[in-house]
C-alpha cells in the first residue's frame, strides 16, 4: 500500500468514527439520572454521571429469608423477562452483593412513611432498600421507569439495557392515591379489573375502588341473597347480559391486587341508586313490589326502604359477607343522589348503615352527602361535586377524600370532540386535570383534612377494556402524580415534557391512550 493510500484509509476510517459517534450523541444519554422521565416524579433524583448495564447474567438478591420480599423480587424479574429475555435469577443474600440488583428491607432513613423507598445505582450495583415491602414495590416501578421504555414489551428486544447512576430518595405525599372503576353501568371482567391494577400500580397508585352497584346491575355474589346477582346482576346499560364476580373471583382479585400493593375498596352503593337490588328482591320496596330492572342512564329515582327492619338485615348481611372477603380498611357505602330518600329518612339511615360497617370492623367511606349524618371521627366523605358537603364533614371531625368532578372525573370528554363519556361536570382535556392542589381546592379544606385523591371512571358510556383505558390514559398518571408529588415540586410545563415521554411507554404497556395535542409526545 502506497503512503497516500493509507492516508486515504486512514482519513475515511476517522470519518467514519467520527459520524458513528456524531450519531451516537443523537441517542439519549443514559448517564444522566436526573433526566429521566419517572411519574409520579419522585421527591429527589441524583446523577453520578456513568450507567449499570443489565447483563444476561445479572441476579436479583433479596436480603434475608421473607417471602414477601422475595415476591417483590419475582416481580421485578417477571418484569424484566420478556424483554430482556434474560433469566434474573431471584435469589436470597444475607448482605449486599457485589453485582447485580439487591432489594433490601434494612438501611433506608428516608422519611418514615409506609411506602418510602430509596435506590442507589452504581456501575455494577442496584439497591432499592426500603422501611416495608410495599415502599420496594413502588421502587420496583421506578427501576421500570428508569430503563428503556421496550422493556415493557412482551417480545425480545435488543439492548442495551443501562440504567444511569445515581440515588432516588422518594416517598408519597398523600397516603391515599386512587383510582375507581364503576363495574355496574356496564360489567368489566376479573381480566380487564386486573389489567387496570396493573396500570394503576405502575403509577405507584394504591387504592382501587370498585362500584359494585348501582341502579343497572349488583356485581358481587352475597350467599345469603342469591337473587342480587342471580337477577341484578342479569343485564346492564343498553341491555347486555350484565355479569357478576362470585365471591371466589372477587377474592381473586383482591389478591391479586394485595401482591401489587393495592387495596380493594368494594362500594354497595346505598339508599339510591339501589334499583337492581330493588328488582331482585321485593320486600325491600316499601310498596312491597319488585321494581323492573333498568338498562338506562337516568340517576336519582331509587331508594331502599329506610322504615322496614328487612332493610337493615339485608345490609348486615352484605357488609359482613364482603366484609369477611375484604382485607382493606374501608367499606364504601355510596350515599350520593338519594333524590328520592326524604332528608328525614336518609340522615338516620345513614347513621345506622355506619353503625353496621363498624361493627363488621371496616370503616365508612361514602360520597360527600353522607355529611348530612352525624358521622365518626374515622369516617371519610369523598368529595365529588358539593363544597359545603365535604366542608361539613371536616367540622365533624372526619377526613375527606378528594374526587372533584372538574378536575378527577375520568369519564369526562376531554373535549367536545371525544366520543365516549359525558361532559355534566366539565370538559376535562389533560393540562386541566394535572393543574389542581387538593389542599387549596376547597376553602376550609386543607391538607390536613385529606386523605388522598382518587379518579372515578363512571361507566355509562363505557364498554370495554380499550375504552376504559382511552378514558384513563393520560390523565390516570397526572392524578397519580397529584397524590404522590408534593404540589410545591409540580408543575404542568415541566410534567408535560415527561408524560411526553411516556408516550413511548404506555405504547409499549399496549396502553390506548388519547393523545392530546397540548403534550408535546415524541414519535
Ligand atoms: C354522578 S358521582 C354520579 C354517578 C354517575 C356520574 C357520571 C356520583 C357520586 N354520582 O352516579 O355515574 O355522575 O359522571
Amino acid at each position: 500500500m502506497t503512503i497516500k493510500k493509507l492516508n486515504y484509509t486512514i482519513t475515511v476510517l476517522v470519518t467514519v468514527l467520527m459520524l458513528v459517534q456524531l450519531n451516537s450523541c443523537k441517542v439519549k444519554d443514559p448517564s444522566d439520572l436526573s433526566k429521566e422521565s419517572i411519574i409520579p416524579k419522585p421527591v429527589s433524583v441524583t446523577s453520578t454521571g456513568e450507567y449499570l448495564t443489565l447483563k444476561s447474567t445479572t441476579k436479583i438478591f433479596v436480603q434475608g429469608e421473607s417471602e414477601e420480599v422475595k415476591m417483590v423480587g419475582l416481580y421485578l424479574a417477571d418484569r424484566l423477562k420478556p424483554a430482556t429475555g434474560y433469566e434474573f435469577a431471584v435469589e436470597s443474600a444475607d448482605m449486599a452483593p457485589k453485582a447485580g440488583i439487591y432489594l433490601t428491607l434494612t438501611g433506608t432513613d428516608t422519611k418514615s412513611v409506609d411506602e418510602s423507598y430509596e435506590i442507589t445505582i452504581t456501575k455494577k450495583l442496584l439497591t432499592l432498600s426500603a422501611k416495608s415491602p410495599a415502599g420496594l414495590f413502588r421502587g420496583v416501578q421506578t427501576i421500570r421507569q428508569i430503563l428503556p421504555a421496550k422493556i415493557e414489551l412482551t417480545a425480545k428486544q435488543e439492548g442495551p439495557w443501562e440504567i444511569a447512576t445515581g440515588t432516588i430518595t422518594d416517598f408519597p405525599d398523600y397516603s391515599y392515591r386512587g383510582a375507581m372503576l364503576d363495574v355496574s353501568r356496564h360489567f368489566f371482567s376479573t381480566t380487564d379489573v386486573k389489567r387496570v391494577v396493573d396500570l394503576i400500580s405502575y403509577y405507584k397508585m394504591n387504592y382501587l375502588h370498585l362500584h359494585l352497584s348501582d341502579d343497572q346491575g349488583w356485581r358481587i355474589e352475597i350467599k345469603s341473597w342469591p337473587n342480587l346477582t342471580a337477577h341484578g346482576g342479569s343485564t346492564q346499560v343498553g341491555g347486555g347480559k350484565g355479569g357478576f364476580y362470585t365471591q371466589e373471583e372477587y377474592s381473586d382479585i383482591v389478591k391479586y391486587a394485595q401482591e401489587r400493593y393495592v387495596t380493594i375498596v368494594p362500594e354497595i352503593d346505598m339508599p339510591g341508586h339501589t334499583n337492581a337490588a330493588l328488582a331482585s328482591y321485593a320486600e325491600l320496596n316499601c310498596d312491597g313490589k319488585a321494581r323492573e330492572l333498568y338498562t338506562g342512564t337516568e340517576v336519582g329515582f331509587s331508594t331502599l326502604c329506610t322504615s322496614k327492619d328487612v332493610t337493615y338485615k339485608f345490609i348486615d348481611d352484605v357488609v359482613r359477607e364482603i366484609s369477611a372477603l375484604t382485607p382493606g380498611e374501608y367499606f364504601h357505602i355510596g350515599g350520593d343522589e338519594s333524590h328520592a330518600t326524604k332528608k328525614e329518612d336518609y340522615i338516620p339511615f345513614i347513621e345506622k348503615v355506619q353503625d353496621i360497617v363498624i361493627a363488621h370492623g371496616k370503616k365508612v367511606l361514602g360520597w360527600d352527602e353522607i355529611s348530612l349524618s352525624k358521622l365518626k371521627a374515622n369516617s371519610v366523605a369523598q368529595f365529588w361535586a358539593n363544597a359545603e358537603n365535604a366542608t361539613r364533614a371536616v367540622g365533624q371531625g372526619a377526613k375527606v377524600l378528594m374526587s372533584p368532578a372538574t378536575k378527577a372525573y375520568l369519564d369526562m370528554q376531554y373535549d367536545k370532540n371525544t366520543k365516549l363519556g359525558l361532559h355534566w361536570a366539565a370538559y376535562i382535556e389533560v393540562d386541566n386535570s394535572y393543574n389542581w392542589d387538593p389542599a387549596s381546592l376547597v376553602p376550609g379544606i386543607s391538607k390536613e383534612n385529606i386523605i388522598g385523591v382518587e379518579a372515578p371512571l363512571w361507566s355509562e358510556t363505557i364498554t370495554n377494556i380499550d375504552e376504559i383505558e382511552y378514558m384513563l390514559f393520560p390523565r390516570l398518571p397526572g392524578i397519580a402524580e397529584i397524590g404522590w408529588t408534593a404540589t410545591p415540586a409540580r408543575s404542568w410545563d415541566e410534567y408535560k415534557v415527561r408524560l411526553a415521554n411516556h408516550g413511548a411507554r404506555m405504547s409499549a404497556l399496549g396502553i390506548d391512550f388519547y393523545k392530546s395535542t397540548l403534550v408535546p409526545w415524541i414519535e
